[in-house]
C-alpha cells in the first residue's frame, strides 16, 4: 500500500526520528535514563507511531537499517546531553525479534560505540521478555547473551505479559525488568495488580536486578510503585516521549 511504498524514501529522507522518554529514580527523582522510541514524521499524515509502520517495515526487510538509524540517533542524543552538561546514565534502544536474528549485532553495536569513543554503559538494550519464547529461537538468546557479555545492560520489556519468570531473567542476562504498563495502570486501586507487581519487584530485587515501572500516569500510581520498591519510573506522570531538542529543556527544568 501507500505507506510501504513511502517507507524506503522515508528512511533516506530522515523522516524516521527518535523521540526520547525520561526515566527517573523512584527515590530521588533524578534522571536514570531515556528510552528511544521511533516515530515517522510523515510529510502529510503527521507524526506516526510505530504501531502504524514498524511491522510493515520489518516485513520489507528494513529492520536492521532502521535499527542502525535508531542507534545512531540514540548515541547522538547521549552525546548531545553530555555536551550540554547533562550526565544521563544511559539511553535505551528497543530491539525486536527480527533484529535479534543478526549474528553480528553485538559487534556492530560495539563498533558504533568505538567509533564515537563512547563507554558501553551509555547504552541499554530493551528486548521483550517473550522474545525467546515467541521465536523459540536459540539464536535470539545467543545474540542477547553476546550483548550482555559485551557489557550492555539488557532490559526485559513488557515484563509480566509473558511468563514473568526467573528463568527468562537469567537466560536473557537481564540487568533490569520493565514492569508492563498493564500492571501499573490503576495499581493504586486494584489489589490484584499490586500483588503481582510486588511479586515481580521482590523476585527481581532478590536477584539484584533493577525494576522500571512503565506507564506511570498518576501521582497515586507513582506513590504505589515507589512503595513497592521499584527502582525507576517511566510514564506520562514524569514526561511524554519528546523530540531531542525538548529533552534539553526538560533536563534543564528537572535539574
Ligand atoms: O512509542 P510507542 O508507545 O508508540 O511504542 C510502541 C511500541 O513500539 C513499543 O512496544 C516499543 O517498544 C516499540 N518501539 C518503539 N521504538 C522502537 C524501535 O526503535 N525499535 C523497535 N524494534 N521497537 C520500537
Ligand atoms: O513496549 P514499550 O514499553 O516500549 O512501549 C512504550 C510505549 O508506551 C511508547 O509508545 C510510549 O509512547 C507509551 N507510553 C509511555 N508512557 C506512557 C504512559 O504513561 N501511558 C501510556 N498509556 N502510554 C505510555
Ligand atoms: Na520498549
Ligand atoms: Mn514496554
Amino acid at each position: 500500500d501507500a505507506l510501504s511504498r513511502e517507507l524506503r524514501r522515508a528512511l533516506e529522507k530522515k523522516e524516521l526520528v527518535a523521540f526520547f522518554q525520561p526515566q527517573v529514580s523512584a527515590q530521588g527523582g533524578e534522571v536514570t535514563g531515556f528510552e528511544a522510541l521511533i516515530r515517522w514524521n510523515h510529510p502529510t499524515r503527521g507524526l506516526l507511531s510505530p504501531a502504524k509502520f514498524l511491522k510493515i517495515a520489518e516485513e520489507m526487510g528494513l529492520a536492521d537499517q532502521i535499527g542502525a538509524h535508531m542507534l545512531d540517533q540514540a548515541l547522538d542524543a547521549w552525546q548531545g546531553w553530555a555536551a550540554a552538561g547533562f550526565a544521563v546514565p544511559h539511553v535505551a534502544v528497543n530491539y525486536s525479534a527480527a533484529q535479534l536474528a543478526d549474528i553480528l549485532l553485538a559487534d556492530r553495536i560495539k563498533w558504533a560505540l568505538e567509533q564515537r569513543d563512547l563507554p558501553v554503559d551509555c547504552l541499554a538494550l530493551e528486548v521483550v521478555e517473550t522474545v525467546a519464547i515467541e521465536t523459540d529461537d536459540a539464536l535470539a538468546v545467543r545474540i542477547i547473551r553476546n550483548l550482555a557479555e559485551a557489557g550492555f545492560a539488557i532490559e526485559l520489556d513488557d515484563f509480566g505479559t509473558g511468563h514473568a519468570s526467573i528463568a527468562n531473567i537469567q537466560r536473557l542476562r537481564a540487568s533490569r525488568i520493565k514492569i508492563d504498563r498493564s500492571f501499573v495502570s490503576g495499581i493504586d486501586q486494584r489489589q490484584d495488580l499490586s500483588v503481582m507487581a510486588d511479586a515481580m519487584v521482590r523476585m527481581a530485587t532478590a536477584l539484584g536486578v533493577g525494576t522500571i515501572a512503565e506507564g506511570v500516569e498518576t501521582a497515586e500510581e507513582r506513590a504505589k510503585v515507589t512503595a513497592l520498591g521499584c527502582t525507576s519510573l517511566q510514564g506520562y506522570n514524569i514526561a511524554r516521549p519528546m523530540a531531542f531538542e525538548d529533552t534539553l529543556q526538560w533536563l534543564a527544568e528537572h535539574r
